[in-house]
């Protein structure tokens, strides 16, 4: 008789977007006349830039004649989009090769594909709140214990707290694969250089592996803060990074993300560059690449004009968090993020759960946000709006909270 994967019993409630989804459109189904705003999950609103269209439409005609027409392509990815990409990071001083970046159809996919290069058996070590997609798809990889106290047993977790601005230290116990979020998801903190370093000398020292998490890089306007690991010295020997389209140029639909592992990465008992060959030869077996049309529309997105263009959405989000940020200031709340990242960190007023203020700023105020308890322990009693959302909108949220949020 065929088993079931049991680790999907140890999965404490829901998938944390999918509830707020359910819960949404139960408040929309009984109070019918209400206008529902979300600014609950980070999700793109506003329309692709003409460029990134070009590029995307050159993508389909291309399939329309024998002469462009293309099927399956490069596992790894589009020769050129990878280029492309070693470009980017050329562009910002950062030594990336072109065999060392896999194109992908988004960040959330890698984020667990990654791990089956991993044993079984390595300890994971996340911050605590941060994207809850890290911890559940390890626990039904099996690399977690029960879930007892709002924890997984065998889960480092590296507590981000207001006392260390929502970056914390290495941990202190050991750790084998370490997720790095910055700017993180949902705290809108980002890790300085020197807070990096100390993460890649640990992985170093602890032979671990830093999986960085750069979904985010391009809403950092500090020019002081790194936007990749590799600005660090030493990170091409310890960390993945994994990055996407989906925020930096409105992919979240079209779906478009890359890979780096680095050729100097090593594990244990393997060479250099082993650890690149074998997340090939995975690619290779389960995964037929990203869409041809959609790695044109990359291509256009990282052309001098796409980066012009996508900029200036990025710039309309963060004044949308900025606009979020002050009007909750000004009612009193404490607010943290929303500088170098599009999310808005509230500490829930009057010690409520996360949960509670969730049900009162959606009933009150017919605003929905996330609940920092969904993104780890360390997020009870804090809250997080999402700055992706047509001005209007956004203006029409923050004026309904100044409005009639009771605090
Ligand atoms: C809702 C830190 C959003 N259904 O679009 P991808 O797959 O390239 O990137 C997803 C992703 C990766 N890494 C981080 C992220 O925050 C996200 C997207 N997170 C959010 O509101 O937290 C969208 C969530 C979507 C999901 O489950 O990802």
């Amino acid at each position: 008789m065929a088993t079931i994967n049991t680790n999907f019993h140890k999965l404490a409630g829901s998938y944390l977007f999918a509830e707020i989804a359910k819960r949404t459109k139960q408040f929309a189904e009984n109070n019918p006349s209400a206008t529902v705003m979300r600014l609950g999950i980070g999700n793109t609103t506003e329309p692709l830039p003409s460029s990134i269209i070009k590029g995307l439409s050159l993508g389909v005609q291309k399939l329309a004649s024998v002469a462009t027409y293309s099927g399956y392509g490069d596992e790894q990815g589009d020769a050129r989009l990878r280029l492309a990409l070693a470009d980017f990071y050329k562009n910002r001083g950062i030594t990336v090769l072109e065999q060392e970046i896999f194109i992908s159809d988004g960040a959330k996919p890698e984020l667990p594909n990654i791990q089956q290069i991993f044993g079984s058996n390595n300890v994971i070590a996340v911050q605590d709140p941060v994207y809850p997609v890290y911890v559940d798809s390890n626990v039904i990889a099996g690399r977690t214990g029960v879930y007892t106290n709002g924890r997984y047993k065998k889960i480092v977790y590296m507590p981000c707290t207001q006392k260390n601005g929502f970056v914390p230290m290495p941990p202190k116990e050991h750790a084998d694969l370490i997720y790095l979020c910055s700017p993180n998801n949902p705290t809108g903190a980002v890790a300085t250089k020197k807070q990096l370093k100390a993460f890649v000398d640990f992985a170093i020292k602890h032979k671990s592996v830093l999986i960085f998490d750069a979904a985010y890089s391009e809403f950092i306007s500090d020019k002081t803060l790194p936007r990749s690991i590799y600005e660090i010295p030493g990170a091409q020997k310890c960390a993945i990074e994994i990055n996407s389209f989906s925020k930096m140029a409105g992919f979240t639909g079209v779906r478009l993300g890359w890979t780096v592992i680095p050729l100097e990465l090593v594990i244990e008992k393997t060479e250099k560059g082993e650890v690149n060959k074998l997340w090939n030869r995975r690619q290779t077996t389960m995964f037929n690449g990203a869409s041809n049309i959609v790695q044109e529309g990359g291509l256009a997105v990282l052309s001098k004009e796409g980066q012009r263009e996508c900029k200036k959405i990025i710039t309309y989000y963060m004044e949308n968090a900025k606009i979020i940020k002050k009007a909750l200031e000004k009612l009193g709340l404490t607010v943290f993020g929303g500088e170098n990242a599009p999310y808005i960190w509230i500490k829930t007023p009057k010690n409520m759960s996360s949960w509670e203020f969730f049900d009162k700023l959606l009933n009150e105020t017919h605003v929905v946000g996330t609940p920092g308890s969904g993104f780890g322990p360390g997020g009870e009693g804090y809250f997080r709006l999402s700055a992706f959302g047509h001005r209007e909108n956004i203006e029409k949220a923050v004026q309904s909270i100044q409005k009639n949020l009771k605090i």
